[in-house]
């Protein structure tokens, strides 16, 4: 599914791994010490070679992780992109405990790194929809709200946006949120 935005912008959904879609940053659902772990975390760092945790070491030397709602760049070692931005969402404890503001800081991190790293195209997992329990839906409404507002801005060297979504499933719901609330 695609949908279409001033400038010639595109939002794409789509089934399937993200280790193998070709794109400038493909984002990485982390954990706030940057460890690894499992879901697309571990995905990623299996596909993507020992080069990725290697520059993760460093940053974590520096400055002892990444902050729920942020993300860290990384190269993208043997992955078809050229960065992997390592974005850390919220755990969910029931919703009142400030996740959907953590989720929607996020998307919104990635996509002013990807302005500032002067990218064209970017892929993004669900976060936080796997081992973090996010419910879905309210997941797919927040990710989806930020992506919308950032195409639908004029600035920006951004031109599409593509959520690869790990089952058929998880597409649906995605795709009746973008359906229900269009841009
Ligand atoms: N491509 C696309 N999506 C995937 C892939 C893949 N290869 N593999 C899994 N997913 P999760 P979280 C989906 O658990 O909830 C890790 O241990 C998955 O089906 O990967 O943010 C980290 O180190 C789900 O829809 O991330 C953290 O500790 C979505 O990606 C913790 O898990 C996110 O699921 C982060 O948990």
């Amino acid at each position: 599914m695609e949908q279409n935005f001033p400038g010639g912008k595109i939002l794409r959904l789509k089934v399937g791994d993200i280790t193998r879609e070709p794109a400038d940053a493909i984002v990485n659902a982390a954990n706030s010490a940057l460890a690894g772990g499992g879901g697309v975390d571990g995905a990623i760092h299996r596909a993507g070679g020992p080069s990725i945790m290697r520059e993760l070491d460093q940053i974590r030397g520096k400055s002892g992780g990444c902050p729920t709602g942020s993300a860290v760049v990384t190269a993208a070692g043997l992955l078809p992109a050229r960065f992997v931005f390592h974005a850390v969402g919220p755990v969910y404890r029931g919703g009142k405990h400030g996740e959907p503001e953590l989720l929607a800081s996020c998307y919104r991190t990635c996509l002013q790194l990807a302005e500032e790293q002067g990218i064209a195209t970017i892929a993004f997992p669900s976060i936080s929809t796997g081992i973090y329990g996010y419910p879905i839906r309210e997941a797919a409404r927040i990710a989806l709200a930020e992506v919308t507002r950032h195409l639908n801005a004029q600035a920006g060297m951004l031109q599409q946006v593509t959520f690869v979504l790990f089952s058929e499933p998880d597409y649906r719901v995605y795709a009746s949120c973008l359906e229900r609330e269009p841009a």
